[in-house]
C-alpha cells in the first residue's frame, strides 16, 4: 500500500505518538519544557522518521489534520506537567494556508486541554515567512493574541533574513544545530552566535541553541549567552511517561 494512505489510516487510528525532548535553562540547568516531536511507529517498517512522513503529509494535504492532532496531543500532555513547564510544537507552513485556520486550531487545543496559553510555544520556519507576508503576519498576531509564544526554528542557515527578526512577532530564535556543531571548528562561529544572542536580547527575544551534544558545546553556548539549550547531551526525545522532570521532582 502507498505510504500516504497508510499515514491517513494511522492518523485516523490514533496510531501516531509524540516524543518530547527536554529544553534546559542554560544558567540553572533546570528543565523548562519540552519540544514535542511526532513519531510514527509502523508495524512493518519500524519507526518512520518525521523527515519522511511530514513532507508526505504536506504533499497529500494531510498536514492540517496531522498538525491539529499534534497540537491537541501536545497540549493535553503538557497540561499534566507541573507548571510552568512548557511545550513547543512545530508548525508547517501548510498549516497557515487557510486564513484564520491555525489560530482556531490552537485555540481549540488550549480550550480542550486547559493548558495555560503561556505554556505553549509554536515553532515556525523561515520558509513560512518567505511568501504571503500579510496573511502570515495576521495569523502570527492572532496566535500571539491568544497568549502563546512564537519561536523561529532552525535560524541562521537557511533563508535567514534579518528582516524577519523585526517584521514578525517573535519571542525566540532557535539557533540551528549547525552553529553548535561548528563552534569548535572556527572562532568566527562563536562571534556569530554571540552577536545573534546580543541582537535577539536587544530585540526582546530569547535564544535557544539546538544540537548540544558535548559538555564543551554546552559551556561555550552558555558563555555566549544562550538562554536555553537543547540536544542529545541534555536529553533525547522520549515518550511522555519517561520525561526527566518526573524523576527530578522526587530527587
Ligand atoms: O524528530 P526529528 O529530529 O527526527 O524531526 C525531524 C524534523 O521533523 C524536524 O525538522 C522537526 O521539526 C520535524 N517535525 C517533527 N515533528 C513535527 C511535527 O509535529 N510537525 C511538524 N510540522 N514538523 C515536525
Ligand atoms: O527542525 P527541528 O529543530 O524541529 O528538529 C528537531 C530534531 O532535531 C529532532 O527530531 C531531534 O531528533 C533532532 N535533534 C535533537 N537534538 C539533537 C542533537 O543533539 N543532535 C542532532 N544531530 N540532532 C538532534
Ligand atoms: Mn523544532
Ligand atoms: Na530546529
Amino acid at each position: 500500500r502507498r505510504l500516504g494512505a497508510e499515514l491517513r489510516d494511522a492518523l485516523a487510528a490514533d496510531a501516531l505518538v509524540l516524543h518530547f525532548q527536554p529544553l534546559m535553562d542554560a544558567a540553572s540547568g533546570r528543565i523548562v519544557g519540552y519540544e514535542a516531536l511526532a513519531r510514527w511507529p509502523h508495524a512493518e517498517r519500524g519507526w518512520v522518521p518525521p523527515a519522511s512522513f511530514i513532507p508526505l503529509a504536506e504533499q497529500t494535504g494531510l498536514i492540517e489534520d496531522l498538525g491539529a492532532w499534534v497540537l491537541r496531543a501536545a497540549c493535553r500532555e503538557a497540561a499534566r506537567w507541573p507548571a510552568p513547564l512548557s511545550v513547543a510544537v512545530n508548525l508547517s507552513p501548510a498549516q497557515f494556508r487557510r486564513d484564520g485556520g491555525i489560530a482556531e486550531v490552537v485555540a481549540e487545543a488550549l480550550r480542550d486541554s486547559g493548558l495555560a496559553p503561556e505554556r505553549l510555544e509554536l515553532e515556525i520556519t523561515e520558509s513560512l515567512l518567505m511568501a504571503r507576508t500579510e496573511p502570515v503576519l495576521r495569523a502570527l498576531r492572532e496566535l500571539r493574541g491568544l497568549g502563546v509564544s512564537i519561536a523561529m526554528d532552525d535560524f541562521g542557515t537557511g533563508y535567514s533574513s534579518l528582516a524577519h527578526l523585526w517584521r514578525f512577532p517573535l519571542d525566540r530564535v532557535k539557533l540551528d544545530r549547525e552553529f553548535t556543531h561548528s563552534l569548535a571548528d572556527d572562532a568566527k562561529v562563536g562571534v556569530i552566535v554571540g552577536s545573534v544572542v546580543s541582537m535577539a536580547h536587544a530585540l526582546g527575544m530569547h535564544v535557544t541553541a539546538e544540537g548540544v551534544e558535548t559538555e564543551a558545546q554546552r559551556q561555550a553556548l552558555a558563555a555566549h549567552g544562550c538562554d536555553v539549550l537543547q540536544g542529545f547531551l541534555l536529553g533525547r526525545p522520549q515518550p511522555a511517561d519517561r520525561l526527566p522532570h518526573q524523576s527530578a521532582d522526587t530527587a
